[in-house]
């Protein structure tokens, strides 16, 4: 695994954070006030695997956005047309993170916004320092920065972030998500099918970026998936550890492609270790890096 490079001194992190929460609510408007009628989509990996036009005007307004706030910086999205940069910043956008459940209007996805050091291509050369992960819909809008803490700001007001103080892995909450590809699925259920008689209930949001925040704030007790990229965690996972939950992957604290996990640190290890087994027995490695 490559290291990550250092912070640069003169990084004002609440500064990206603020930006962060800037264009995220911009985005969210966005996808919220212009969603059409008839949502027009177009396959990409598979053909349930789709992109909305809504999809592709989030993440044009992120760049747009993103151009003139930190016009250094390079962009990396899900969807096409990411840019280059000069500042060794990185900003790793999903413009709506959970498109199915917005194609459905289910009101779990996200605007998810994260500022990187490092290449956020290559595993374990890369880690977030500030973010925002809005959800449109219900305008809670979860929020951090490297040392500042993490904090959910909604209609309810603005609170600081604490993972559960949960110890035993068979009371605990947990949750998960699948691929588009009918194989990775099946390998991906039977991971489920030993999983779940070791844990308390499973839960399957949607949103990679949302279940992140969720173990921030409590409202899971750890979350695990196969398959996820860059930018569906980038933003989360920086949620999560800034309210005091571990993250890690198939080795160590390094989310991949292959495996990502966050846990309250009473089940990390416990947790981190059943995932390992269980995925190295049924899913093994899931492709490309990111
Ligand atoms: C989604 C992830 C989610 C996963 C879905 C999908 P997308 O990202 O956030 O965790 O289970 O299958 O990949 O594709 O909506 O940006």
């Amino acid at each position: 695994m490559s290291a990550v490079p250092a912070l640069p001194a003169d990084l004002d992190l609440a500064d990206l954070e603020r930006v962060a929460c800037e264009v995220a609510r911009e985005a969210g408007r966005l996808v919220v006030d212009e969603r059409p009628t008839e949502l027009g989509t177009t396959a990409k990996s598979t053909r349930t695997d789709v992109v909305t036009e809504m999809d592709q005007r989030s993440q044009e307004l992120l760049l747009e956005r993103l151009a003139v706030l930190r016009p250094d910086d390079a962009v990396l999205g899900e969807e096409e047309g990411g840019r280059p940069g000069t500042s060794g910043l990185t900003w790793v956008v999903d413009p709506i993170d959970g498109t199915i459940n917005y194609l459905y209007d289910m009101h779990e996805y996200a605007v998810s916004v994260a500022a990187v050091v490092g290449d956020p291509a290559v595993p374990g050369a890369w880690r977030p320092v500030a973010a925002a992960v809005l959800n449109p819909p219900t305008g809670e809008l979860f929020h951090a920065h490297t040392g500042g803490g993490a904090r959910l700001t909604g209609p309810g007001g603005s609170r600081s972030l604490r993972a559960n103080p949960v110890s035993d892995l068979g009371l605990s909450l947990v949750g998960t998500g699948f691929g588009y590809a009918a194989e990775v699925r099946e390998r991906q259920a039977r991971l489920l099918v030993d999983l779940l008689p070791r844990v308390r209930d499973v839960r399957r949001h949607g949103s990679a970026a949302l279940d992140l925040c969720a173990v921030a704030c409590g409202r899971l007790d750890g979350y695990y998936e196969t398959g996820l990229n860059a930018w569906d965690r980038a933003g989360g996972m920086l949620v999560a550890v800034e309210a005091g939950a571990l993250v890690g992957g198939p080795v160590g604290e390094v989310p991949t492609r292959d495996l990502t996990w966050a846990a309250a640190p009473g089940i990390a290890a416990e947790l981190s270790a059943l995932l390992r087994e269980l995925t190295s027995r049924h899913v093994g490695s899931v492709g490309e890096p990111g």
